[in-house]
């Protein structure tokens, strides 16, 4: 009797086995690929190198306003996909989006000063413009784990790599270990970043980060007044293989 009822037991699971761990693990699933592609084809989005690789679409939030004056959400979110292959020594992540303005702040700017005509101030950014960005966060312990560190950046004792573009600034692995927190490197990384017809494709090109991570991603539109924490984000999204 108690064999059967295990037996039972069993095969309810076996048949619900699939719901069952969706509900258990909770996490968003990012479908990997691996690729023998070359690492210049996938990072210059050659179509045939991508070609087998499904793209899933990312669920967005949108952070609450942060400074005085920032907008409120009207409740959009830009349509957006996140493409990721496994290739030589590398985990290859394309996000695409929509994104109808080209955001860039304008170069510095010399104005004369008001005072001698040979001394010049340099405008070290024109704040009246914000660039379009995007990044790939992953926490700094790789691999399967059953709880997943906080979506602000990490946190204490929980590191986080930001793989981050900006298109004023290109590519860049930043640090936080929480929220406010977040310290540049110095250290770029290879990507490409090309206008579509839609938005943006941008190509960042990671270690070779182990299944089971987890990975968020990010969006800024300049345009939008989005920069630092006033983003658009995703939850984490768990590497499939
Ligand atoms: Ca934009």
């Amino acid at each position: 009797m108690v064999l059967k009822s295990l037996a039972t037991a069993v095969v309810i699971a076996a048949l619900t086995g699939v719901a069952a761990a969706e509900v258990i693990e909770g996490g968003l699933q990012l479908p990997v690929t691996t690729s023998q592609a070359s690492l210049e084809r996938l990072i210059a989005g050659d179509a045939a190198a991508w070609s087998g690789a499904a793209s899933s679409p990312i669920a967005l939030q949108r952070t609450p306003p942060l400074y005085e004056g920032d907008p409120l959400d009207d409740g959009f979110r830009p349509e957006a996909t996140v493409t990721a292959v496994r290739a030589t020594g590398a985990l290859m992540v394309r996000l695409r989006w929509a994104d109808a303005t080209r955001s860039e702040p304008a170069p510095p700017t010399k104005l004369p000063d008001a005072g001698e005509a040979a001394i010049y101030k340099t405008h070290s950014r024109d704040i009246s413009g914000f660039a379009d960005a995007a990044c790939v966060m992953a926490p700094k312990l790789t691999g399967a784990r059953e709880l997943f560190p906080s979506l602000m950046m990490g946190e204490r004792g929980e590191p986080v790599n930001l793989y981050y573009w900006n298109l004023g600034r290109g590519f860049e692995r930043l640090e936080a270990a929480g929220r406010a927190t977040t310290a540049r490197t110095g250290e770029a990384f290879p990507g490409t970043a090309r206008r579509t017809e839609e938005g943006w494709e941008v190509i960042f090109q990671l270690p070779d980060i182990p299944a089971h991570t987890p990975l968020s991603f990010a969006l800024w539109d300049g345009e939008r007044g989005q920069r630092d924490g006033l983003k658009f984000f995703s939850l984490w999204y768990e590497v499939s293989s």
